[in-house]
């Protein structure tokens, strides 16, 4: 057993923790394959002592926002009804015979018929602890005409649940999607929300920004620098798992890594494929930042912060028209 048996309501200090890198999901692979594949992922962590494993954005299918599709509801073959379906099961029931908690991304139709990017933190029973919906969709609702497509305006809704935080494996972890690691505020709400880990999955293609140079390195330096980042200046851990390798023709960048608060790389995956990367959690790495140079409750100083919740663009500039991602131009107010 690699918790350490020091439980205090029911958060322990240390744990073993895997970051499931997930080579590339071609369009006719099923799901079962794909379950299949997550298995064997899950398998290989229990036998390397991880009780809390991540898995990509979007892991049961091919990353299909990058596909124009007419009709909206085609799309909706790569979306799951229920969570767990008879095909995700397996999963579910091989990871807590094994005593494995885990974040697994995926594309989710809600009854009601709202189309999400969705993530779920599972505990090491079996039980879905909670649920994430992805806050920033990057790309377009239209993107014709562009060489990469990248249409998760179109297929999804903004996540309506804001940054949550859920304990699993004895962890308070923090819940984010992909394009979410870019951002200051993703980790910034989920420290002050309690997070001592923040599990993110992601797809990120080498050539994602449209008319910017696809310099390979680049695509990796800033994906580390994100979760680097946000991991030093929130005093949180991030485990951070991609897909990898080619899909459907498109290169993803893979660098899956589990970082540590002092904003140190401590385990990186190196190949494209199917790979786990193991390290241990420590509660104890974040206590000096917490208690000295982040300590928020001394030094932060939200009266002056009142424009990040206030004010979405730069002064100046104007908003984007979007889809399902919802709302019409916004224009930007400026606030002195
Ligand atoms: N899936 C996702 O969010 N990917 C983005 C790249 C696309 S930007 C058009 C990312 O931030 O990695």
């Amino acid at each position: 057993m690699c918790i350490e048996a020091l439980r205090e309501g029911g958060i322990v200090s240390k744990v073993v923790v895997g970051v499931a890198q997930v080579g590339g999901i071609q369009p006719e692979e099923s799901r079962e394959q794909v379950v299949a594949r997550l298995i064997a992922l899950v398998e290989t962590a229990a036998a390397r002592g991880c009780t809390l494993v991540v898995f990509p954005e979007l892991t049961l299918t091919t990353f299909f926002p990058r596909y124009w599709v007419d009709d909206l509801s085609a799309v909706d073959t790569h979306f799951e009804r229920s969570m767990p379906n008879p095909q995700v099961q397996p999963l579910f029931d091989r990871a807590a015979e094994l005593g494995i908690a885990f974040v697994l991304g995926y594309a989710e139709l809600t009854p009601e018929g709202q189309h999400f990017n969705t993530a779920i933190a599972v505990d090491t029973d079996g039980t879905i602890a909670g649920t994430y919906r992805k806050v920033h969709l990057p790309g377009h609702a239209d993107d014709r005409g562009i060489a990469q497509q990248h249409l998760e305006k179109r297929y999804f809704e903004i996540g309506d649940q804001g940054f949550p935080v859920f304990t699993i494996a004895g962890v308070r972890v923090g819940l984010a999607i992909c394009n979410d690691r870019r951002w200051a505020e993703t980790y910034r709400i989920l420290a002050l929300n309690g997070a001592d880990l923040v599990a993110i999955g992601y797809n990120t293609p080498f050539t994602s920004v449209p008319g910017m140079d696809p310099e390979a390195h680049r695509a990796m330096d800033e994906h580390l620098l994100s979760v680097r980042a946000g991991a030093y200046q929130n005093a949180v851990w991030v485990l951070a798992a991609g897909k990898s390798g080619v899909e459907d023709g498109h290169r993803l960048i893979g660098g899956s890594c589990v970082v540590s608060p002092t904003g140190d790389v401590v385990a990186l995956a190196v190949g494209e494929g199917d790979e786990l990367v193991v390290a241990e959690y420590d509660s104890a790495t974040a206590e000096p930042y917490r208690r000295e140079l982040f300590n928020f409750g001394k030094h932060r100083k939200p009266e002056h912060y009142r424009l990040i919740a206030e004010q979405t663009d730069r002064a100046g500039a104007a908003g984007e028209q979007t889809d399902r991602a919802g709302a019409a131009d916004q224009q930007s107010e400026v606030i002195a």
